[in-house]
C-alpha cells in the first residue's frame, strides 16, 4: 500500500492538475467587491471536490473502526486445510479488520447494546480472504431473504427515525415476537455480551458453518473463532448510557490509543472441527445459524494469533472504503449450505457496487491483493488499470488463449463438490424448527449477576416499548427459554407474567459465560484522585507498581497544570473533574491532598459513587478513605484502603483484575 501514501507536509499547494495554486483564500472576482468568475478553475475544482466527498454510509455496521495487523498460524493446517496462510507458521499475513456497530448511523455512539462486527481480510499471496465475522456466534434469522425485514425492524423507525443505534423500541420486539427464530440470537444481545469493555476484549466469530478442504480433496466442516488474548470482559448497562454521552468515541478511542502506545490488540485464531460424516449426528442442524456447537462438546483448537500493530493514517480511505465480502475466499476454504450464508454471497457484492460507485472498488488501496491480478474484466467508473493489448476475451487464440485458468495443482480455486440434489422448493427444512433449546443453553450457561443482567436488559428494552400486545408476545416467547427469566421482566414491565412454559433443556456450555474468561490487569486504565499536598512517596510506589503490571493511570483533578507533593515531587493534571468522569476508567485510585476544597470533596465523591455503583475497583488512601466513609463504602468486596503502600498495591492490582465486582452490594 506504501505507493499510495501521500505526505502533503511542506510542499506547494497545487490543483488536482498539478498546477501550482498562488492564491487559496480569495475567488476570483471582477473587482475586489465585484461577482466571482466562473472562470475559476481552483475555486470550482475545490468546491466540486468538497460537494461530492460523501458516499452512501452502510446500510449496516455504518459505524466502524479499523486497524492494521499481522496473522500467524501456530503450526501447519495441512492435514485440514491447504489453505497457503494455514501452512506455514514463520510467515506472517498481513490483515486489516474493521470493527462496527450494526444498528446505528455513521455519526452515532459507540457503547450502545448491539451486536458488534468483527470483519478480517487476509491478504494472502493466493488472494484475498475475507473472514466477515460477529462478535457473538448466531443470528437472528436463518434464510438471507429475512434479513431485509430484520434490519427495517432494527433500523430506527421510518416515520420519525427514532431512536438511533438502539433496539428498545416497538418495531424490532415485534419483529422478535413474531420471527420466534430470533431468540437465541436475542438472548446474547440482551447479555453483557452487547456491551463490551472495549473492542480488544470480544471474541469474533465466522457464525456459519464452513468448509476446511485438503489437499486430498477431503472437507470438513468448520466454525471459526477470535479470542481475545485480554480476555472477554463488558460494561455495565448505566455505564455505557453514560460513556455514549460523555465520550461517544469511546471504544475507537480506546483501540487507537493502544495501538499508538504499542499494546497491540491480539486474537487467538480459533476452529471447531466436525467430520463430513458426522454431519447428522447433533441434535442440531450444522447448517442453522441460529446454533452454535458447544465447546465442551467440539472443543476449539487454538490455530494461530492475531496482532493488530497499525492504526490507519486516513479514516476515508480505508476505514470507510474496505469492501469485505464473505465469498472472498482461498483454495482449502469452502461455504455450506447455511441457507443465511448463501445470501450474504450475493449480498456484499451488491452493496459495494452502490457504496463504491461502480465495479472497480477491488482497485482501491485498502482493496487490491497483495499477490498479482489478471482477468478479461475492463472499464467501468474509477478504473485504474490500464490493461494492454487487444484481448479481453476467453478463449483467444491472439493471446495463446491467455489469462488462462490454473489446475488445482497451479493453486486455482475448485470448489468442494458436494453433491446436492432436491425438488426447487421455498421451504425450510425441519431440522431448523428448535428454536429455544440453545436459547435456554445460553440461559443456563450464565451466573447468577450475568442473568440479573439478562432480566435488566429485557425489562429496559421491553420497558421503552409502546404496545402492550408486542410486550406480553415478547414476555410469552422467552417463557420457552425460562419460565424465571419470562417472569422477571414481565413483573418489570407491568404485563402478565407467565405461568406456563419453562424449558426441559439442562444442559450448559461454562464456555458460554463471562465468569471464568482470562483475567489481566495490562491496560486498564486507572483515575487518580489527587490534589496538592499529596503523599509523595507513597502515592510513587503505588504508581509505579500500577505501571509494572501494565496498568495505565492518570491523574484526575479540580484544575489542569502541576500537583505539588508533601515530599515536593510534581505531578501533571491529565484530566479535570469537568473534563472527565469515572465511567472512563476501570478503576479509582483516590488520594486526595491536603486542604481540599469542598467542591473537590463533592466531585471525588459523586466519582467514587459512580464507579461504586458500576462494580469497580476503588483504591483509597488518606482523604480517599473519608470519602469512602462518607459513602458507606468502605469493606465492600473490591474496595481497598490502607496505608501501607505495598501491601495496598498488591490488593489494589488483584480487585483491578477481577473486572467487576459483581457480589458487591448496590443499593
Ligand atoms: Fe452482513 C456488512 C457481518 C448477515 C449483508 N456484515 C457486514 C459487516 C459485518 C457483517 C461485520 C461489516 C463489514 C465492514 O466492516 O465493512 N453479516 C455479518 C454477519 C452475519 C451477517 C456475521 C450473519 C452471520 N449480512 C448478513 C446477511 C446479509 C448481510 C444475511 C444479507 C443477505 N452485511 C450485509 C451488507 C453489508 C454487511 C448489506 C453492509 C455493508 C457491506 O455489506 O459492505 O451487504
Amino acid at each position: 500500500m506504501e505507493q499510495y501514501r501521500v505526505d502533503d507536509e511542506g510542499k506547494k499547494l497545487t490543483t488536482n492538475q498539478g498546477l501550482k495554486v498562488s492564491e487559496d483564500e480569495f475567488s476570483l472576482k471582477a473587482g475586489e467587491r465585484g461577482p466571482t468568475l466562473l472562470e475559476d478553475f481552483h475555486f470550482r475544482e475545490k468546491m466540486t471536490h468538497f460537494d461530492h466527498e460523501r458516499i452512501p454510509e452502510r446500510i449496516v455496521h455504518a459505524r466502524g473502526f479499523a486497524a492494521h495487523g499481522e496473522f500467524e498460524v501456530y503450526e501447519s493446517m495441512k492435514e485440514f486445510t491447504r489453505a497457503g496462510f494455514l501452512q506455514d507458521p514463520s510467515v506472517k499475513t498481513p490483515v486489516f479488520v474493521r470493527f462496527s456497530t450494526v444498528a446505528g448511523s455513521r455519526g452515532s455512539a459507540e457503547t450502545v447494546r448491539d451486536a458488534r462486527g468483527f470483519a478480517t481480510k487476509f491478504y494472502t499471496e493466493e488472494g484475498n480472504y475475507d473472514l466477515v465475522g460477529n462478535n457473538i456466534p448466531v443470528f437472528f434469522i436463518q434464510d438471507a431473504i429475512k434479513f431485509p425485514d430484520l434490519i427495517h425492524a432494527v433500523k430506527p423507525e421510518p416515520h420519525n427515525e427514532i431512536p438511533q443505534a438502539a433496539s428498545a423500541h416497538d418495531t424490532f420486539w415485534d419483529f422478535v415476537g413474531n420471527n420466534q427464530e430470533a431468540a437465541h440470537m436475542v438472548m446474547w444481545t440482551m447479555s453483557d455480551r452487547a456491551i463490551p469493555r472495549s473492542l480488544r476484549m470480544m471474541e469474533g466469530f465466522g457464525v456459519h458453518t464452513f468448509r476446511f478442504v485438503n489437499e486430498e480433496g477431503k472437507a470438513r466442516f468448520v466454525k471459526f473463532h477470535w479470542k481475545p488474548v485480554l480476555g472477554t470482559h463488558s460494561l455495565v448497562w448505566d455505564e455505557a448510557q453514560i460513556i455514549n454521552g460523555k465520550d461517544p468515541d469511546f471504544h475507537r478511542r480506546d483501540l487507537y490509543d493502544s495501538i499508538e502506545n504499542g499494546d497491540y490488540p491480539e486474537y487467538e485464531l480459533g476452529v471447531q472441527m466436525i467430520e463430513e460424516e458426522d454431519e447428522f449426528k447433533f441434535d442440531f442442524d450444522l447448517l442453522d445459524p441460529t446454533k452454535l456447537w458447544p465447546e465442551e462438546d467440539i472443543p476449539v483448537k487454538l490455530i494461530g494469533k492475531m496482532t493488530l500493530n497499525r492504526n490507519v493514517d486516513n479514516v476515508f480511505a480505508e476505514t470507510e472504503q474496505v469492501a469485505f465480502h464473505p465469498g472472498s475466499v482461498v483454495p482449502g476454504i469452502d461455504f455450506s449450505n447455511d441457507p443465511l450464508l448463501q445470501g450474504r454471497l450475493f449480498s456484499y457484492t451488491d452493496t459495494q457496487l452502490i457504496r463504491l460507485g461502480g465495479p472497480n472498488f477491488h482497485e482501491l488501496p485498502i482493496n487490491r491483493p497483495v499477490c498479482p491480478f489478471f482477468n478479461n474484466q475492463r472499464d467501468g467508473y474509477g478504473r485504474h488499470t490500464i490493461n494492454r493489448g487487444q484481448v479481453a476475451y476467453h478463449k483467444n487464440s491472439l493471446a495463446a488463449n491467455t489469462p488462462s485458468p490454473a489446475s488445482a495443482e497451479e493453486g486455482g480455486y475448485v470448489h468442494y463438490q458436494e453433491r446436492v440434489e432436491g425438488y426447487k422448493i421455498r421451504a425450510r427444512s425441519d431440522s431448523f424448527k428448535d428454536h429455544f433449546s440453545q436459547a435456554t443453553l445460553f440461559w443456563n450457561s450464565m451466573s447468577q449477576p450475568e442473568k440479573e443482567h439478562i432480566i435488566d436488559a429485557f425489562s429496559f428494552e421491553l420497558g421503552k416499548v409502546k404496545s402492550e400486545s408486542v410486550q406480553q408476545q415478547v414476555v410469552d416467547m422467552f417463557a420457552n427459554v425460562s419460565l424465571e427469566l419470562a417472569q422477571g421482566f414481565a413483573e418489570a414491565i407491568g404485563v402478565t407474567p407467565p405461568e406456563q412454559g419453562g424449558s426441559n433443556v439442562t444442559k450448559s456450555s461454562p464456555a458460554l459465560s463471562q465468569e471464568k474468561t482470562k483475567k489481566s490487569p495490562e491496560t486498564r486504565k486507572v483515575g487518580v484522585i489527587l490534589d496538592d499536598g499529596f503523599n509523595g512517596p507513597e502515592v510513587s510506589s503505588v504508581l509505579d507498581s500500577l505501571k509494572a503490571k501494565g496498568i495505565q493511570p492518570e491523574i484526575i483533578s479540580s484544575k489542569l497544570g502541576k500537583l505539588k507533593g508533601t515530599d515536593g515531587s510534581e505531578r501533571k493534571v491529565d484530566h479535570t473533574f469537568l473534563t472527565c468522569d469515572s465511567v472512563l476508567f476501570d478503576a479509582i485510585y483516590a488520594v486526595g491532598g491536603q486542604g481540599a476544597s469542598k467542591r473537590f470533596h463533592r466531585d471525588a465523591s459523586a466519582f467514587l459513587q459512580e464507579a461504586f455503583m458500576h462494580y469497580k475497583p476503588i483504591g483509597a488512601t488518606h482523604e480517599g478513605e473519608k470519602w469512602l466513609e462518607a459513602n458507606e463504602m468502605k469493606n465492600s468486596p473490591g474496595v481497598v484502603s490502607g496505608n501501607s503502600s505495598e501491601k495496598f498495591a498488591s490488593a489494589f492490582i488483584d480487585a483491578i483484575t477481577e473486572h467487576r465486582h459483581w457480589e458487591r452490594e448496590i443499593i
